[in-house]
C-alpha cells in the first residue's frame, strides 16, 4: 500500500492535511482497498448523541480485503506463523492461499450450523490459528465475534454470552501454558449452564484432554469441517455493520461490549500498522498479545493481515521452559518486528540479562509497547538488552474503544523519548481539559485526555445500551470523547500518559473496574463491605489491594482471605484476584456515605503518613485502625 509515512517531514505534513480536510485524507487512504461499492460520505458524526458513521454507504468485507486481494500477490507467503507452547513441538505456518481455505472451510461450516449475518459468536479459544480462523470466519459470513479471554472464569463467560445473545461458542478442550494445562471446555460446559440462547458449541481437539461432549449441542471441529467446501463468496457488509464486540472493563461493575464496525475498523487498523511499526513487505511481526484483548484483535490478526504482513502468534508465556523463551522465538523466526507489553518486560527484567545472552537478537529492527505507561528503566532495559540499542520503541498509547493505536512515534522516524507516547497519528485530534472542560492550549500543560474528532476506528456504540456509551465516553465533557486517562503535553509538545483518572486500575496491562472486583468480593457470604484500589507493583505496573469488612464468624484472617482469593477467582477469573486484602474494622466515608479512595490509594501505596487533613470524614478514627494494619 502506498499511504506510508517516510520522515518526520512528511509525518508532519500528513497531520496537517489530515485535520485540515479529514474527508479526503480518510478517503485517499480508503481507495487503496477493496470495496464491492464506494462510500457516499466519508464521515457523518455528531459527538453529543453519539452517532458516527465513516464511508456511509460503503459496501465490503474485511476478508475480502485480507484474504482475496492477497491471493494472486502473496498467495505462497506465510499470513500466520504459529508457535506452540512447547518448543519440541513443530511451528505451524498458514500461507494465505492456505488461510483463505482455511477460514472460507470453517465459514462455510459454521453457517451450516445455522449461523448467519448478525448472528452473535463467542469465541472462547487458547492461542491457536483456529481462533484466527474463527474470528475470520464470522467476518466472512458477517456474524459479530466476540471473544472471550480464555482466561475469564464460567460466571464471566456466562455474563458475555449472555449480554449479546450469542448463538454459537467456538472453544477448545483444553489450553497449554507453560507446564500447565487449562480446562477450556469445562468452562463453557459450566457458563452454559445459564445460557439459553446458545444453539451450538464447536470444539477445537488441541490438548486431548477429557472432556464431556453432549450429543446435539457440542461438535468437534475437524468434524463439522469433514468435506465441507474450502471456497466461500463473501457476505457484502454495509461500512457500519457490527464487526465484532469486545467486552472491557470501566468504572461500574459491568463490562461493557465495546462495537467495532467494518469499514472504518478496516482502514484505521491497516493504516496504523504499518506506519506505526513501518512494515517492509517480507518483515515478519510478532505481537505478544491474546487475541482476547483488543491488541490481539487489531495488531495480531485484523492490522498485519489487511497489510499483507507475516504475523506471529505465540500460544505460551514468557517464561516458559525459560525466561529466554521470547527471545528463541525472535531468533527462531528472524523477527523484524517485536511488539510486547511493559508488565511482560518488567517480569523478564527480573531474570536478569543471561536468559537473552544466549540470542543474537539481530533480526530485531522495532520494538513496540503497549498497555499501561512504560517505567523508565523498563524502556532502557528494553532497549539496551532486547534491541541492543539500535532498534526505536513505539511506545502505543491506544484502548479497546479506540481500535487502533492513537498516539505513537513512528518507528524510526519520531524522536522517541523513555515513557512518553510522543505524538497523534494523523487523523487524530487531541486536546487536554481541565476537570472544569477548559481546554489548556499551549505546551507544558497537563490534564485529561480528550478526542475532538472521530477517527475511522472508534467504537460506534456499548452493545444493547447507547446510552451507557454516551454516559462513559461522551458526557463528563461535551461534544467529546474523554479517554479516562490523565496526560500531559510537555515543552516540546510530547505526550505523556500518566494513567488513569477513573476508578480504573490496570493489572498487568488487564483493564479492571475497581468496582468489578468489590462486587467479586462482596459475593462472598461473609463479607460486609469492600473497597479496591490499585497500587504500585514492580512486576504488574499496578496491583490489586482489597480493603475488607468482614463477619469473622470465628474464621481466621489467613483462611478468610484465602477463600475471599477464590470467590474472585470464580467470579471473574485469576486475573482479577488481588494481590493484597486487609480485613479492615470499617472504610473512611464522607458524611454523605461516599468511600475515600484517595485515603486507601495512599495507604496502600506506603504513603499512610501523608494523607493531609482528615478530619471531615464521617469516621477519621477508622484511619488509624487501617494504617496499622495496612501491609507493604
Ligand atoms: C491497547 C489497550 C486501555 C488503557 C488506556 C491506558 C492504558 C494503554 C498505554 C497505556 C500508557 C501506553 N487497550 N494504556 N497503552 N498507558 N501508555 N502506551 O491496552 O482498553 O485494554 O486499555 O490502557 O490507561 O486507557 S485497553
Amino acid at each position: 500500500m502506498s499511504d506510508r509515512i517516510h520522515s518526520l517531514s512528511g509525518y508532519m505534513y500528513e497531520y496537517q492535511k489530515s485535520v485540515q480536510d479529514p474527508e479526503s485524507f480518510w478517503s485517499r487512504i480508503a481507495d487503496s482497498f477493496h470495496w464491492r461499492k464506494k462510500w457516499d460520505k466519508v464521515v457523518d458524526w455528531n459527538f453529543e448523541t453519539p452517532d458516527v458513521k465513516w464511508f456511509v454507504n460503503g459496501k465490503l468485507n474485511i476478508t475480502e480485503n485480507i484474504l482475496d486481494r492477497h491471493l494472486y500477490t502473496r498467495g505462497d507467503q506465510a499470513a500466520i506463523i504459529w508457535e506452540p507452547n512447547d518448543p519440541e513441538e513443530e511451528h505451524i505456518t498458514l500461507t494465505y492461499k492456505e488461510l483463505h481455505a482455511k477460514v472460507c472451510q470453517f465459514a462455510n461450516a459454521i453457517k451450516a450450523k445455522g449461523v448467519g449475518k448478525g448472528d452473535r459468536v463467542i469465541i472462547y479459544m487458547p492461542m491457536v490459528p483456529e481462533a484466527a480462523i474463527a474470528m475470520l470466519a464470522c467476518a466472512r459470513i458477517g456474524a459479530i465475534h466476540s471473544i472471550v479471554f480464555a482466561g475469564f472464569s464460567a460466571n464471566a463467560l456466562s455474563d458475555r454470552i449472555n449480554d449479546c445473545k450469542a448463538k454459537m461458542v467456538i472453544t477448545a478442550d483444553g489450553n497449554f501454558r507453560g507446564n500447565k494445562q487449562i480446562p477450556v471446555k469445562e468452562v463453557v460446559d459450566e457458563a452454559l449452564k445459564n445460557c439459553d440462547s446458545v444453539e451450538s458449541t464447536i470444539v477445537l481437539k488441541r490438548t486431548g484432554q477429557d472432556i464431556q461432549m453432549t450429543s446435539g449441542l457440542d461438535i468437534w471441529w475437524h468434524d463439522a469441517i469433514e468435506g465441507v467446501s474450502t471456497e466461500n463468496k463473501a457476505e457484502e457488509m454495509d461500512s457500519e455493520d457490527m464487526l465484532f464486540i469486545l467486552y472491557t472493563s470501566g468504572s461500574t461493575g459491568q463490562p461493557k461490549g465495546v462495537v467495532h464496525t467494518c469499514g472504518g475498523y478496516m482502514i484505521y487498523t491497516a493504516y496504523s500498522f504499518q506506519n506505526v511499526f513501518q512494515y517492509n513487505q517480507g518483515d515478519v511481526y510478532w505481537c505478544t498479545a491474546d487475541v482476547g484483548w483488543i491488541t490481539g484483535h487489531s495488531y495480531i490478526v485484523y492490522g498485519p493481515l489487511l497489510a499483507g504482513a507475516t504475523s506471529i502468534m505465540f500460544e505460551g508465556v514468557p517464561t516458559f521452559p525459560d525466561a529466554g523463551r521470547f527471545w528463541a522465538i525472535c531468533d527462531k523466526h528472524q523477527v523484524n518486528q517485536f511488539y510486547t507489553a511493559p508488565t511482560a518486560i518488567r517480569a523478564l527484567q527480573a531474570y536478569g540479562t543471561e536468559p537473552i545472552e544466549p540470542y543474537k537478537l539481530d533480526s530485531l529492527k522495532v520494538l513496540g509497547s503497549v498497555g499501561e505507561p512504560i517505567n523508565e528503566e523498563a524502556w532502557h532495559w528494553y532497549h539496551d538488552h532486547v534491541g541492543k540499542g539500535k532498534c526505536p520503541i513505539v511506545d502505543t498509547w491506544w484502548q479497546t474503544e479506540t481500535g487502533g493505536i492513537m498516539v505513537s512515534p513512528l518507528a524510526g522516524i519520531t524522536p522517541t523519548k523513555p515513557a512518553y507516547a510522543t505524538l497523534p497519528l494523523p487523523g487524530i485530534q487531541l486536546v487536554i481539559l481541565d476537570n472544569e472542560g477548559n481546554e489548556l492550549k499551549g505546551n507544558s500543560v497537563e490534564g485529561n485526555l480528550c478526542i475532538k474528532f472521530p477517527w475511522p476506528s472508534m467504537l460506534r456504540t456499548t452493545y444493547g445500551d447507547h446510552d451507557r456509551c454516551k454516559q462513559t465516553y461522551f458526557s463528563t465533557f461535551p461534544n467529546h470523547y474523554f479517554t479516562g486517562d490523565g496526560v500531559k503535553r510537555d515543552e516540546d509538545g510530547y505526550y505523556r500518559i500518566l494513567g488513569r483518572v477513573d476508578d480504573v486500575i490496570n493489572v498487568s496491562g488487564h483493564r479492571m473496574g475497581t468496582a468489578e472486583v468489590e462486587n467479586a468480593i462482596n459475593e462472598h457470604p461473609k463479607v460486609i463491605e469492600s473497597a479496591v484500589v490499585g497500587y504500585p507493583h514492580d512486576i504488574k505496573g499496578q496491583g490489586i489491594y482489597a480493603f475488607v469488612i468482614c463477619d469473622m464468624d470465628g474464621r481466621t484472617e489467613e483462611g478468610l482471605t484465602k477463600e475471599i482469593k477464590e470467590t474472585v477467582n470464580k467470579i471473574i477469573g485469576p486475573i482479577a484476584r488481588p494481590d493484597k486484602i486487609q480485613i479492615v474494622p470499617g472504610l473512611p466515608k464522607t458524611r454523605s456515605g461516599k468511600i475515600m479512595r484517595r485515603i486507601l490509594r495512599k495507604i496502600a501505596s506506603g504513603d499512610g503518613d501523608n494523607l493531609g487533613d482528615i478530619s471531615t470524614l464521617f469516621n477519621p478514627e477508622v484511619v488509624e485502625a487501617i494504617k496499622e494494619g495496612a501491609s507493604h
